[in-house]
């Protein structure tokens, strides 16, 4: 492409979406949002309105056939992501899907099929762990051996509460994924194996659901990482990685924000949720996203990694279905993501 802004459609209203409208109009170089692709009309006029020049359409096809878009940001429910990226490769735009790519790994595939039968990859999925800096300096500590080999990770992913129609699958399909890309990302080696327990049952769990959970991945270079999702604890957002290596330990994500010590009273103030307490990784995101996607690429995770993902997801509600550890196989990656 040449000089001019990407054209951008953003899919989804949602918290998520109009996010991303609100970044993109106020802190991404290079990108105009074209389009808010929403059904709920008053919504999507609602979120359009941020951003000067948006139109409201109802549709993906609408925006595509009628806004000159070179690019779409897919920021809808899980369910309905594989029939929009289809959209967007037929139409040869560049893509960002927020995570999962699909809910399920055959969706996934279909996906890298579509895409491997074109011309160059022009699918980057929303994993924006990898542009947060705590998780780039603790995969530049694992790469460097600086503290000898990485041998365990201790994860904790908390979320204050959950929304209506929470299901015990989403700890895994909408939480516990991002785990499964940045941990072999950050070890270098994939997913083998998935194991669930469930430990004391929160009271505050929405009906059928028993959390927190443990979440044992085991990789190919024989690291273990233990994950406790926690999603109903009140008091705000936190994710936490301590790392332990030969010769060291490092920890991140520790506190976030303001700390108060006074007189008989501690308080440590947490992020209300994700976009807060990821907001750089996602500006981060977007803009590399936006770089590479003027120049024909993709600048982060592919569907391929997207695919990864999905399946060791599904072997994740397996595992906690079926209290057995799960293995997970993936088939060899393409070349065309080489
Ligand atoms: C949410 O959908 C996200 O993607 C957040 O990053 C994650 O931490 C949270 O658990 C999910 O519900």
């Amino acid at each position: 492409m040449t000089g001019r802004d990407l054209r951008v459609g953003v899919v989804g209203a949602g918290i998520m979406g109009a996010d991303h409208v609100r970044r993109i109009s106020a802190r991404t170089a290079g990108a105009t949002v074209a389009s808010v692709i929403e059904p709920d009309g008053d919504r999507a006029a609602r979120v359009a309105a941020g951003a000067p020049g948006a139109q409201p359409r109802a549709r993906v096809e609408d925006a595509l056939e009628r806004d000159d878009l070179d690019a779409l940001i897919i920021a809808s429910p899980g369910p309905f992501h594989e029939e929009a990226v289809l959209r967007a490769l037929e139409a040869q735009v560049e893509i960002l899907c927020e995570k999962p790519l699909t809910p399920t790994s055959d969706g996934s595939r279909r996906l890298v099929d579509a895409e491997v039968a074109g011309d160059r990859p022009r699918i980057q999925v929303g994993f924006m762990r990898r542009f947060d800096r705590e998780y780039v300096a603790l995969r530049q500590l694992v790469e460097s051996r600086q503290a000898g080999e990485l041998l365990l990770l201790h994860c904790a992913h908390r979320n204050p509460s959950t929304p209506p129609g929470y299901t015990e699958s989403m700890l895994i399909t909408d939480s516990v994924v991002h785990e499964l890309d940045i941990v072999p990302w950050l070890a270098g080696s994939p997913v083998v194996s998935v194991e669930v327990l469930r430990t004391r049952r929160n009271r505050f769990a929405p009906q059928g659901v028993s959390e927190p959970q443990l979440v044992l991945l085991e990789l190919a270079n024989g690291v273990l990482a233990e994950i406790e999702i926690s999603v109903n604890l009140g008091f705000g957002y936190q994710v936490t990685t301590e790392a332990v290596f030969e010769q060291g330990v490092a920890q991140m994500g520790r506190t976030a924000g303001l700390t108060v010590w006074s007189a008989g009273y501690a308080a440590v103030a947490e992020h209300p949720g994700y976009v807060s307490r990821f907001v750089e990784a996602y500006d981060l995101e977007v803009q590399a996203w936006v770089d590479a996607a003027r120049q024909g690429r993709i600048g982060g995770p592919s569907a391929w990694d997207g695919y990864l993902a999905a399946l060791a997801s599904e072997a994740g509600v397996e595992a906690q279905r079926s209290g057995r550890r799960v293995a997970v196989r993936a088939e060899e990656k393409p070349s065309f993501y080489a």
